[in-house]
This record gives C-alpha cells, structure tokens and sequence, in this order.
C-alpha cells in the first residue's frame, strides 16, 4: 500500500471501506478479494446516498409534489458504482482512498456485473432519463421487472452467435434494498363471476392463481442534486413456500413445481427488440408489472390524499415506455372501479388525465398485438374492459369516421381476433410522442395519422438524449477535463453552454490536446482488442465503429460489403493509396433472427480472410467485439474516429449511439434517418458525412418495389457484383460454399419477391464515395480535428436533461423539489 496523504474526509471514506470489509466479509484489508473491496465501495456510496434519500423523502413528502412513474420493461442501467460516486461528486476522493488502500478506482469498478436488464435503446434511453430527472431535480421513479436474467451474454464460437444466460444478480446486489412489506398480489387466470351487490356489480375471481409481487429499490442520485429517486424493480414469489397438499400426498416435484410457475415470470428479459411474438409468458409479465406498480401508485396516493380520486392526475403522471406496459390502461380501470368503487365515466375521465404513450419504432413486426383467446383466458377480468373499452371507440370511430370500416378497422382495440396495444394507447393518452423530429413527422402522417387528425394537440416530437454525467463525464474524464479547462464548469449542468467550445476548434494547441485523448483511448481499445480477441490492431489507423443491435434495417450488411469491396480493391490495385482502416463491429442478435446471426456470422468470415490475408500488409483490420452491452459502448464511443449510423432512412426512430460518438468527437457517416436529421441541424453539414436515399425515397421504393432497379445496379456496378458473388462462390467460406446464399437471395430477388427492401443495394455507391471522402479527410489533421471538435461542441442538445426538461414542459408539469 502507497502511503497517500489523505484529507480528513478521505481519511473518513477510507475508514468506512475498511469497516465494510470487515464487518460484510469478515476480513481484514490485507486479506480482502478486489470483489470485496468492490462491494465494500458501494456500500458506502449507497449510505451516503441513503443518507441523502431520507431527507430527500421528507421534503417530496412536504411538498406532496407531482411524481412521474416512468413504466418500463427495460431499464439498462450499466454498472452504477463510478456514475454514482461521480454524481455524489465525490471521485476524486475515491480515487484517492483506493489508491492508498493499493488499489485503481477503474480497475474495481471493472468488477461490477452490468445490470443488462434491456435490449438495445429504449431501454438505455430509460436509464439515462432517470438520471436526467434526478439531476433536474424531478421527483420520479423508474419501475420495472428484476429479472433474474438480463438480456443473454454472447459468446462468438467459430463466427457464430452463442447465447448465454446472464445471472447478473449471482454475487448479490449492493445497491437494492428488499421491500417485503410493500408486496402485493397479482391474479390471473380463472373465472370471473360478476355479482350484483349493494347497488352495484362487483367481481368474484375463481380459481384463478396469485402470484406475489416484492419490490427491490435501488435509490439514484443525480449530478449534484438534491433529490434521491428510485428504481423499482418488481421480483415474482409464490404465495406458497410449496403446495402442502401434493407434498402431503408425496408428490414432491408437483409441490415445488407451482413455486417454480410464479416465479419464473420474473426469471427472463425477452430478448428480443422491434419483433414480438405472442407468448404467454411475456403477457404475464407485462401484467405482472403493470399491476403491482399501480396498486403501489394508488396505496401511495390514498395515504397521502385519502379517496379523493380526482386529485389523482394531479399529482401523478405515468409515462408508458412503449406500448409494453400498455396494460396499465384497463388494469387502472380495473383498480379504480372494482377496487376503489368508482363508476365507468369517474375512472374513465381520471385515466385518459394519467398516461403519456411514448412510440420507440415504426417497424411492423414491433407492434404489439395478443391473440384474443390467449388474452382472455390469462386477463379474463381485464378482457372485459378491454372489450368495453373497444365497443365505445368503435361507436366514436362510426361518429367522426363514418361509413370506413377499413378505418375501424385498422384503428381497433380488438380485430382479427387480436388486441392491439398501440390502439389502445392512442384512444387513452392524453400525450403521445416520437422520438426524433423525423419519427414524429413519420407517425403523424402515415402509421398513426387517422388518430392524429382527430386531435393533433395530443402529439409531441420530443427528440431523444443521452445522459452527459456517463456519456463524456464518466467514460472520458481526460475529454472532460480538457473542455472544462477551456469554458469551464457550467456546461456540466447546463448543456447549452458546451457551444462555448466551438471557438476552439481550429484552434492547434487545442486540436493537439483534443487528438492525444482520442489517440490515449484509441491505444486503450486497442489493448482490449488484443486481449480480447487476439487481435493487433494500429492505432494510427482510422477507428471505424459500428455499435448497436444487429438488425437488418441498421444496415451492418451494408458495412461489410463495402469493407469486401476495399479488401478486393487492395488486392487488384496494387497502387491504391489505401487509409489503413480498423473496422470495429459490436452487435448482438435476437436468439431467434437466424439472418442476423447469419450476418454475424458473415461479418467474423470476412474478418478472419482479411486479417489474415499478409498481402494487404495489415492496412484492413475487422474486429467483431462480443457481448456488447454498456460498458463495452463506454470504451467504443472514446476511441471511434468515425461513427456508423448508416439505417434505412425512415427506419431508426431516433438512435442514441449516434449522439454518444458525437459527443466525444466522432465524425458520423449516416443516413438522413431518425436524430441524424437533427444532428445535421446542429452541427452543419460540413461536419457531418450524409449519403443515400431519402425516407420518402425509400418509402415510394418499398411501394412500387422495383426490381428493374436492382437488375440494373447489379449488372452495372461491378464492384458490388464481385462482393455478391463472392457471398456463394466459395471464396469466403470454401468448406461450406452456400452458407451465404440466404443473405445473396434476399439482396437480389427477396423474401416474397421484393428485392432488398432495406436499400442495401441501392445505397452502395453512395455509402462507398462517402467512406472514401471521409479517408481522404482523414490525412488532413486539421481539418479532421476541426471537425471532431465541432462535434462535441454542438452536441449539446443531445443531452438527455434538454429531453427531460420538454417532456416536463410539454407532458408531465412536474415541479422542481426546492
Ligand atoms: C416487444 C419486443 C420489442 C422490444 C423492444 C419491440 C420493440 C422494442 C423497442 C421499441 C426497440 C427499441 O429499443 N427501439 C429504439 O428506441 C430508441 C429509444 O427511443 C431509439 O433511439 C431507437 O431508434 C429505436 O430503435
């Protein structure tokens, strides 16, 4: 152990490590495993922010203030312990103390396990909004599923996709705090008989199965804030320790078995993102969550306000995230009227006040629609409101849309014997939103515009943010440093003020500074990458990175057909004037979307032929990073050079990666689609590299579907022609010559004879002369780093609290707590 001089403070946090070693594990510091240390640092971070909570809790209490529920399957939340230590402004002082206990603060928080418990965006975007909202000092609460399993750890196995499962929760959980006494019941299934009683129907449920729910609470501080809010994460128990009258008669495995049924509803997070199946399981989840927060809301509110209900929406706003937790809407029904006793039109008038429906996608398979019989076999009681609720709709759709049964039809609750959720949330929300500029102008006037005629005040764009205090503060403190060294500190709660920085982005002393901290990561990625994948990648070379899920429509196929292209350039020309390049992948599958893992699969092929190819001299590298997930984007988004955000225009809602890379001085090549758009407004187009089709050329394209053109594009340009037959002739994969052909079908002659229908094929020219500009830039330094810093410059309204701050203004009215 070094011997530091430690401040009294300092002196105090390290007595207070030291205790939680002992007194947790029982050891002495000399004998403590860096997991212990880990632990013992959160502990203490959590008291300080308990210690904060308590006050906090007094004065939202004081003010009976206004709450948002942020409703969410998805929360990503990433590893907390450096976030929030960062938010408690307290680093510095961590530094310090784990250094003179002989330990590095990274290399400790390295050690905590993801909370992975999201797909992709919507569920980052959660998490990075209730940080937002806890440093604006809002007082909300994110609710949510603890599953046991976050979404699956990826293993690449001979270029393959491997799923594993991942029991994040294995070595315990510093930062929740159990709350068995605020469980509730959940019922599903059986008969629902309706009684005539006392002057009014009530409901008799029979054999139906009671599944409780007990929440976890893990209290978020913001960036010096105030307040403490919280998440809440809903875990599933049976009521039963097992059912004693199996066991009685011996049937031990039944006896346990009807345990294991309830609480596997929180065992899984669905893997799956922009596609939905109907299974049973995800539809009792959705209602399992559902229905525990808001007999929590309404328990909450009665001890504060007693039974008057019609206070309730002001002082509660629940934000629906997706149309997941849609079942919110008939379940508060449910609650309000069999529950609480109010009439149909009280609980009707209180619950269109209450829910705010944000659209996270436009792709059809994303929308979310129960089999009928399904539905009401596992909701039986809130099947009946449904079913009211669509009778009603149907009479108003007769009143404002007469004789237009295709209308009804597509705006129904219930059709073709099935419930459709979005339906369901534009008939009910007060407000409804998209997520870029682009995505609402998409939603109003084509997927929701019937609805939005009826009445336009009901929809918001509100376009998506990325929470600062992670994003830059957090994974690039070097960066950091160097901008508050110049503008200082006022940018770090007032985003606005980041623009002070485009003054120096020609400015050389300033782009030297700027260019070292991105060699500095660039060299960090590089160690990762030969740790990790054996890999030798130059750090001189241009960091090219593609990081998000892997789906058709975000285009990684296009990536690597153009990087096919420039390998076989390479080699036919020996005088090409080649910037060497690291292609840097990261992406993971749904378990089920066989051609997105066929595409992983294509993208580790063809990094093993050109990695491995001497005749290239190294000046290609294609490296596929496993297990993406939020750490790994912490380390990608400082160290890319180039940011990929290449989707099919018209298909990508918003995007946050892009504003990630952004932010830390990225040069973005992209497709004017979803917040791209946007970032082309605030950063010029001088600064930003925009190719290809238009969303409404796509839109008339996938109309008419024109198969000449493809025809055309095939046969004309030849550098595409090569990389397509390259995918069935054997050169890629000589031992299994048609392992491709899946992905060459669907580009030139399609699934139901609709070629490429994600413009693959048509944007190649584009996206091949725009990477070439963007190379040819990159040998120019000056020009370069003028440009990567007027990205972090006008990145500044990408910060999630300008977000935050309009769907206040505009949605949720909440108060600051003083
Ligand atoms: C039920 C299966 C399922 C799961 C997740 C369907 C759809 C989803 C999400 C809507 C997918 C998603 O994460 N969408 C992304 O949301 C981000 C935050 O708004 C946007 O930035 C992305 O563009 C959008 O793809």
């Amino acid at each position: 152990m070094e011997s530091v001089k430690l401040t009294p403070r300092e002196e105090a946090l390290k007595q207070e490590i030291v205790g939680k070693v002992s007194r947790y594990f029982g050891k002495v510091m000399e004998d403590a495993t860096p997991k212990m240390v880990y632990t013992a640092c959160a502990l203490a971070a959590r008291d300080q922010i308990m210690t904060k909570w308590a006050v906090s809790h007094k004065e939202v209490k004081e003010e009976n203030s206004k709450k948002l529920y942020y409703l969410s399957f998805e929360f990503l939340m990433g590893r907390l312990l450096t976030t929030n230590i960062l938010n408690l402004m307290q680093t510095d002082e961590y530094v310090h103390v784990l250094r003179a206990l002989g330990y590095e603060l990274n290399e400790i928080a390295e050690l905590e396990n993801d909370a992975g418990l999201g797909n992709g965006g919507l569920g980052r975007l959660a998490a990075c909004f209730i940080d937002s909202l806890t440093t604006l000092d809002l007082p909300a609460y994110g609710c949510t599923i603890r599953y046991e399993y976050g979404l699956f750890k990826q293993k690449i196995v001979d270029g393959y996709q491997i799923e594993l499962p991942d029991p994040w929760l294995e070595n315990g959980n510093a930062w929740e705090i159990p709350r068995p006494e605020e469980t509730v019941e959940v019922k599903f299934g059986g008969n629902v008989y309706t009684d005539w009683y006392d002057g009014r129907f009530s409901f008799r449920y029979e054999n139906s199965h009671t599944v409780l729910a007990m929440p976890y609470d893990v209290p978020l501080v913001g960036y010096d804030s105030k307040i403490v809010n919280k998440l809440r994460l809903w875990s599933a128990k049976s009521p039963d320790f097992m059912n004693m009258n199996e066991f009685n008669r011996g049937n031990y495995v039944r006896a346990v078995e009807e345990k294991q049924l309830a609480e596997v509803i929180s065992k899984v997070l669905y893997p799956e993102d922009n596609h939905t199946e109907g299974k049973e399981l995800r539809l009792k989840q959705q209602y399992f969550l559902v229905s525990a927060t808001l007999q929590w809301i309404l328990r909450e509110f009665e001890h504060r306000y007693g039974r008057d209900w019609h206070l309730l929406p002001e002082k509660a706003v629940i934000q629906l995230n997706d149309t997941h937790p849609t079942l919110a809407i008939p379940e508060m029904m449910r609650l309000l009227m069999d529950e609480k006793g109010l009439g149909w039109d009280e609980a009707w008038e209180l619950v269109t006040h209450l829910f705010a429906y944000t659209n996270h996608t436009v792709m059809s398979e994303a929308m979310e629609k129960w089999p009928l019989d399904m539905f009401k076999r596992v909701l039986p009681r809130v099947w009946m409101i449904v079913e009211e609720m669509n009778r009603r709709l149907l009479e108003y759709l007769n009143c404002v849309y007469p004789n237009d049964p295709a209308k009804h039809k597509y705006m129904a609750i219930v059709s073709d014997n099935q419930v459709c959720m979005a339906n369901i949330c534009l008939y009910t929300c007060f407000a409804i939103n998209g997520v870029s500029k682009l995505h609402t102008h998409i939603l109003t006037s084509d997927i929701f515009a019937d609805y939005y005629r009826l009445n336009p005040g009901r929809f918001h764009a509100i376009t998506n943010g990325i929470t600062f205090r992670r994003w830059i503060m957090d994974c690039n403190p070097e960066l950091t440093e160097l901008i508050t060294s110049k503008i200082g500190p006022g940018w770090l709660k007032d985003y606005s003020l980041l623009a002070d920085l485009k003054p120096y982005a020609a400015d050389a002393e300033f782009q030297k500074k700027f260019d070292a901290i991105k060699k500095k990561n660039k060299v960090h990625l590089a160690e990762y990458i030969k740790e990790h994948n054996g890999i030798d990648v130059d750090p001189e070379s241009i960091f090219d990175v593609q990081s998000k899920r892997l789906h058709e429509y975000k285009r990684q196929l296009l990536n690597i057909l153009h990087i096919l292209a420039e390998y076989n350039r390479l080699l036919e020309d020996p005088k090409y004037d080649y910037v060497p390049k690291t292609y840097i992948f990261a992406a993971k599958a749904a378990p089920g979307y066989a051609r997105a893992k066929l595409i992983i699969k294509l993208i580790n092929t063809v990094a093993d032929k050109i990695n491995n190819d001497s005749r290239i001299g190294g000046k290609i590298k294609v490296v596929f990073i496993e297990n993406y997930g939020v750490s790994i984007a912490e380390k990608l988004v400082v160290a890319a050079d180039i940011s990929e955000q290449i989707s099919t225009a018209g298909k990508e809602a918003s995007g946050t990666g892009n504003m990630k890379f952004m932010l830390n001085g990225a040069l973005t090549i992209g497709t004017l689609d979803g917040a791209n758009v946007e970032m082309l407004e605030q950063v010029g187009e001088e600064n930003i590299f925009i190719f290809g089709l238009k969303a409404e050329e796509v839109e008339t394209r996938m109309r008419y579907h024109n198969q000449d053109e493809v025809k055309k594009i095939y046969t004309t340009n030849h550098t595409l022609r090569k990389v397509l037959d390259q995918l069935i002739d054997g050169s890629l994969c000589p031992e299994n010559t048609q392992i491709f052909r899946d992905l060459y079908q669907t580009l030139l002659f399609g699934d139901y004879g609709y070629p490429d229908v994600y413009m693959v094929l048509r944007d190649f020219e584009a996206y091949c002369a725009t990477q070439e500009e963007l190379s040819r830039l990159y040998l120019d330094r000056k020009k370069w780093l003028e440009k990567a810093i007027m990205n972090t410059a006008c990145a500044g309204f990408f910060s999630s609290d300008r977000t935050i701050m309009e769907y206040n203004d505009q949605i949720w009215h909440l108060t600051p707590i003083e």
